[in-house]
């Protein structure tokens, strides 16, 4: 084989990824994606709701879920509507999906449209044989029933996909401060949109070649219940610091951090970020989540975070109070979340919320306990 032929492999061997926003909030999510540019993707709006559909200017394609059913009007908080009106448009939703190898469907649960619709796509996904990711918010505290809807869906999608990615809006507000409304729904926005596009460019990008499809698939596929954490910082021993507090504030409350059956970690730093750095987050996931049978990651440099380590991490197989309806075993106070954790935690996520500069992607490593 010559070399050109090789590259055209590569080409044609890297993984279709397509990322598909449910909903309202899905389609914000989406949105924010495509404003941040993702490498090599096929962005999908999907909705019942045609005023808000139209707003997507940055899709690559659009369905109008449910026509006949909806008349384009939304489905009005009724879970069981937009799964109807997914239904309707099953053929369109298979054929949009038939080449693909990684699918993410990201939605704000606990509305009807993206609720109702997201099981049905997860469901058309696996059965294409894509990697499905479900990428998903639970509501605030305050939207009481929304959140019975969301857990509803959680149960339908953990029979449906691969692995859920769960963020639930309250755990924002307690990791990021008391934002207003507008804000935290943004934080949520740039949270679940980042963690999209960083495994894409991960994968996709013929830098980072150590970090492919056939280890995300390892931690994610059949991988139940994901919890985010992100942390940040600088210093002496900037990455144990960011490493730490990635790991003790995750965004969706889990019974047992050592207990996860995988870890995707993500880290972001300056040009000053050494190789052996990133050896020692691997060290110290490991010692962590002690059970964990699979650890891969992916590293980047950004120019523009110099002196600076920026962690997420992803946590597969994980029981979550929420779901199992059974209260934590010891119910401890609200944290308290001192001063100096909160404030590298939300300049996180204003880093993250920033639009991603040009970045030079320069080093990737994979490891593995079980090879
Ligand atoms: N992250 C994020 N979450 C949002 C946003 N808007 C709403 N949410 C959350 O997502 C949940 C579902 O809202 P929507 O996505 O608007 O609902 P929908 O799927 O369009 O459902 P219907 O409008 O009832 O058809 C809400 O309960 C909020 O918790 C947003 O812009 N971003
Ligand atoms: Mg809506």
């Amino acid at each position: 084989m010559t070399r050109e032929e090789l590259l055209e492999k590569v080409k044609t061997s890297r993984p279709a990824v397509t990322v598909v926003g449910l909903g309202g909030a899905g389609c914000n999510i989406v949105t924010w994606i495509a404003d941040k540019k993702l490498a090599g993707g096929k962005i999908i709006g999907v909705n019942t709701d045609a005023s808000h559909l139209s707003t997507m200017t940055r899709a690559d394609r659009l369905i109008l879920l449910g026509e006949k059913l909806c008349k384009g009007h939304g489905c009005g908080g009724f879970p069981e509507r937009g799964a109807e009106a997914a239904r309707e448009n099953l053929a369109e939703i298979k054929e949009e999906l038939k080449d693909t190898n990684l699918l993410f469907l990201v939605a704000g649960l606990g509305g009807g449209s993206g609720t109702g619709a997201i099981p049905v796509f997860a469901q058309a996904g696996r059965e294409m044989g894509a990697l499905t990711i479900a990428c998903v918010t639970i509501p605030f505290t305050i939207e009481m029933t929304r959140r019975e809807k969301a857990r509803d869906a959680i149960k339908a999608l953990a029979e449906s996909s691969d692995s859920i990615v769960v963020i639930d809006n309250s755990k924002l507000r307690e990791v990021a401060g008391n934002l207003p409304l507008k804000e935290a729904l943004s934080v949520a926005n740039a949270l679940v949109g980042s963690f999209v596009k960083n495994v894409t460019d991960t994968i996709t990008q013929p830098s980072l070649i150590n970090l492919d499809y056939a280890d995300l698939r390892a931690v994610m596929e059949r991988g139940g219940i994901a919890s985010i954490g992100i942390g940040e910082g600088d210093g002496a021993n900037r990455v144990e610091k960011s490493v730490s507090q990635a790991l003790s504030t995750p965004l969706l409350d889990i019974t047992d951090v050592s207990s996860a059956y995988g870890v995707l970690i993500h880290i972001v730093g300056g040009e000053d970020l050494t190789l052996e750095e990133v050896a020692v987050v691997g060290e110290q996931i490991m010692s962590k989540v002690s059970n964990t049978k699979r650890v891969i990651w992916g590293a980047k440099v950004d120019a523009g975070l110099v002196g600076r380590v920026r962690v997420m991490a992803v946590l597969t197989g994980v029981t979550c109070p929420f779901l199992s309806g059974v209260p934590k075993p010891k119910p401890e106070p609200a944290p308290v979340i001192p001063k100096e954790v909160v404030k590298p935690i939300r300049q996180a996520m204003e880093h993250i919320a920033e639009s991603y500069p040009k970045e030079t992607i320069s080093k990737a490593a994979v490891f593995s306990k079980e090879k």
